[in-house]
């Protein structure tokens, strides 16, 4: 599978002691295919068990939350923290709230988060968590008791510098609001443990458009550089339609594109002339499930009741912005076949791996998530600067760092491409640029 005999043994044995867990291994099996080419050349990984120790959570938290519902009934629900790795910096990354939530999944998005966060530039960790509660369709008073009850637990393992957690699917800023709440009673200190705050208590601007922004802002240089071209007149589809795929459908709207087909969890809905950002604006504010509803205000679009099938629809630039493996082969032949020429991860691992070799061979442009989805975390990181600081920064002043870091991590990752593979190969490219970083400090600090 791998020309390294140390990859091919160790990924065996991860296998093995995983099984359970495909999402953790779909990960690790990913970054191990970039990885092949320094592992042989590089024995100091194999001595220093580096491997072996970056695929290993330094640290999982697993704990029980107990909360009452708004008719008296008593439920209990898991919660998580997966401390990846602190090599750089104090662990940093979302918590989810979501049935599907389990370990697996959180190891993957931990691991991913980890080489994610050092292509920021910013000294931040690896780290993810979260629960499998549910918030659809539950009230704010709910809400407020399962995020007090979830922080009960959790404030123990946080602090500014040991794990700065910040939001995730689920997770926005009425959560974020209950959690740094109860967090700052128990501790009594305001020192900004959360990100993704409000912006009356330490919160940053731009962080909530941060995302989305930042995967356009990635995009653009990846069309600038690749085919000396910009989003202009650009076709846009976009699944998913919350924190992350409404603010890159916005962005890429004021850069020129034409956004005309976008989904949530139901199905999607398409026009080609472009749909209107306000109306699903307005939409997704009130409930995310915008798609079938929308047709009430635009009769003349087209909805279909599979989101999946988006992919379907004729486009230049396809942005998946919601989960994990929402985007299969199937789907990746047909963007292909209908002219479809650049694919970026809005979301953690939205593409499987045998649609990511199918976009790679048919020679697509493809940038994989943990570079062109790593502007929240960026500004996740200039917010914990703006709190220790005691100061916040303007928004423009944010937002120019934003796109000086996008533009600063493609050029890292193409960088890397071009050295190791061929120049358009950013998921090697990715994943060698953060690794080198976290492996240096792990090299420098010793048998840990
Ligand atoms: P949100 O909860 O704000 O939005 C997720 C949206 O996707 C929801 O509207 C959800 O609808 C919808 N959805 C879920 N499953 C599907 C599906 N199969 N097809 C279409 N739509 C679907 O989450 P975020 O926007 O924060 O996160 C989205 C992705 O981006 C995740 O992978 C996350 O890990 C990643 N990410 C998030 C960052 C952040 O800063 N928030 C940073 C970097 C990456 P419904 O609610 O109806 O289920
Ligand atoms: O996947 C991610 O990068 C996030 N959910 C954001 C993490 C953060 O700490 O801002």
């Amino acid at each position: 599978m791998f020309n390294s005999v140390y990859l091919n043994e160790l990924f065996e044995k991860t296998r093995e002691r995983n099984s359970s867990q495909p999402e953790y291994l779909q990960a690790v099996e990913e970054f191990f295919e970039s990885m092949d080419f320094i592992v042989c050349n590089d024995p100091k990984i194999e001595k220093n068990a580096i491997m072996e120790r970056a695929i290993e959570p330094e640290r999982t938290i697993k704990f029980r939350v107990t909360w009452v519902d708004d008719k008296n009934v008593v439920n209990v629900n898991r919660g998580y923290r997966i401390q990846f790795n602190s090599a750089i910096g104090p662990y940093k990354g979302g918590l989810r709230f979501h049935p599907s939530v389990n370990e697996s999944i959180l190891k993957f998005l931990g691991f991913e988060q980890t080489f994610k966060n050092a292509l920021t530039g910013l000294p931040m960790g690896g780290g993810k968590g979260g629960s499998d509660f549910d918030p659809r369709g539950k009230s704010d008073n709910e809400i407020m008791r399962f995020c007090q009850n979830f922080m009960q637990e959790l404030y123990r393992h946080l602090g500014p510098d040991t794990d700065v957690p910040a939001g995730d699917i689920g997770v926005g800023f009425r959560e974020i609001g209950f959690l740094y709440g109860m967090y700052r009673k128990i501790k009594n200190e305001n020192t900004g443990v959360l990100t993704g705050k409000g912006l009356s208590y330490g919160g940053s601007l731009v962080r909530k458009e941060a995302t989305g922004y930042g995967v356009c802002y990635f995009v653009a240089e990846m069309l600038r550089v690749y085919r000396n071209d910009n989003f202009e007149g650009k076709k846009v589809i976009i699944s998913g339609c919350g924190k992350v795929g409404m603010h890159a459908a916005l962005k890429a709207q004021e850069l020129g594109a034409s956004v005309i087909a976008m989904s949530d969890i139901n199905g999607y809905v398409h026009d080609e002339n472009g749909l209107d950002l306000n109306i699903i604006k307005m939409l997704t504010e009130k409930a995310p499930e915008f798609s079938q509803k929308y047709l009430e205000y635009r009769p003349s679009a087209i909805y279909e009741d599979s989101p999946v099938r988006m992919w379907g629809v004729p486009c230049d630039i396809a942005l998946p912005c919601a989960t994990q493996n929402e985007l299969p082969l199937d789907g990746a032949k047909k963007l292909v076949e209908n002219g479809c020429f650049l694919v970026a991860e809005g979301a953690n691992m939205p593409t499987t791996l045998d649609a990511t070799k199918y976009l790679q061979h048919a020679d697509i442009l493809f940038a994989p998530g943990k570079a062109a989805n790593a502007g929240g975390v960026a500004v996740s990181g200039l917010e914990m600067s703006q709190n220790a600081q005691h100061y916040p920064w303007t928004y423009a002043e944010v937002d120019q760092k934003l796109e000086f870091i996008m533009a600063d991590i493609f050029k890292k990752v193409y960088t890397e491409a071009r050295k190791y593979t061929d120049h358009r190969n950013l998921v090697v490219g990715a994943n060698i640029a953060g690794f080198m970083r976290v492996y240096q400090a792990m090299l420098e600090q010793g048998i840990l």
